[in-house]
C-alpha cells in the first residue's frame, strides 16, 4: 500500500511539473474584437501560415547592429487588411496542423534550447514573383513595418519569462508607405541580446481573410519552389 502511495505522490509531482512547463499556445487572434456575453474577444485569423525552424550557431542570414538576423521570407499575393506574426521558442510538444518543417528543425525536434525572440516585419520594394531571386531579396530595400520583443500574450518560455514575441500590422490604405500590398515581406528573427542563438522556433504568419498563394520559406530558394 505504502509503496501504492508513493507511486502516485511520484506520478502526480512528475505530471505536475511537466504541465508547468508545457507550453499552451492559444489561437491567434487578430485585432478584430467580438464580445460574446460578457466576453470581449479577439477574432482569430482564418488563414495562418506556421514554420518551425532551427536556429544554430553560425546559420544566421546577417548581422544587423551587433544582432545575429534569421530571416523568413513571404510572398503575400493579394492586399491583406492585416498580418500578424508570432513567434515561439522553444516548440516544445506544440503541435501545429499543416506546419513546414525546415530540415533543421525535424533533427533537433527534441532539442531543449530555446532563445529569446525577438521579431520584425519588413517589406521589400519586390512586388512581382518574377522579381524574385537571391540575389534580388539580398539588394532590395527593406523597410521595418513593425517590430516586437515580448508580448504577454504568447506563452512564457521554460524559463519563466515572457520573451516570446507578437505583432499585429494593419494595413494603412491612405499611406502607401505603410499600405499591405502586394510582394517579398520577410520576418526578421533575433535575441534581444546581442549574441548567439540556438533553440528550436515557431514562427506563423497570418490574415483575417484567406490569402490564397502565401507562400512563408526559410530561404529564397524554398519560397520560389512554392510559388
Ligand atoms: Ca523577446
Amino acid at each position: 500500500m505504502k509503496t501504492k502511495i508513493l507511486a502516485l505522490v511520484v506520478i502526480l509531482a512528475f505530471g505536475s511539473s511537466f504541465n508547468s512547463q508545457a507550453q499552451k499556445l492559444k489561437k491567434f487572434g487578430s485585432s478584430i474584437e467580438k464580445k460574446i456575453g460578457p466576453k470581449t474577444i479577439k477574432v482569430p485569423y482564418t488563414d495562418v501560415v506556421s514554420y518551425m525552424g532551427y536556429a544554430a550557431t553560425g546559420n544566421e542570414d546577417e548581422v544587423k547592429d551587433g544582432k545575429k538576423f534569421y530571416y523568413i521570407y513571404v510572398w503575400v499575393p493579394a492586399v491583406a487588411p492585416e498580418l500578424g506574426v508570432r513567434m515561439m521558442s522553444p516548440v516544445g510538444k506544440t503541435k501545429i496542423k499543416k506546419a513546414t518543417q525546415s530540415e533543421a528543425y525535424t533533427k533537433n525536434a527534441k532539442s531543449s534550447d530555446y532563445f529569446d525572440t525577438y521579431i520584425t516585419l519588413e517589406r521589400s520594394d519586390i512586388i512581382s514573383k518574377d522579381n524574385i531571386s537571391v540575389e534580388a531579396a539580398k539588394n532590395a530595400n527593406w523597410i521595418t513595418l513593425e517590430r516586437n520583443d515580448d508580448s504577454s500574450e504568447m506563452p512564457k518560455q521554460p524559463s519563466g519569462s515572457s520573451y516570446n514575441s507578437l505583432l499585429r500590422y494593419k494595413s494603412e490604405a491612405s499611406n502607401p508607405t505603410k499600405a499591405l500590398t502586394v510582394g517579398l515581406y520577410r520576418i526578421g528573427f533575433t535575441t534581444y541580446k546581442t549574441g548567439e542563438v540556438k533553440g528550436t522556433f515557431l514562427a506563423e504568419v497570418a490574415a483575417p481573410i484567406k490569402l490564397p498563394g502565401v507562400v512563408m520559406a526559410k530561404t529564397i530558394e524554398d519560397l520560389k519552389k512554392g510559388l
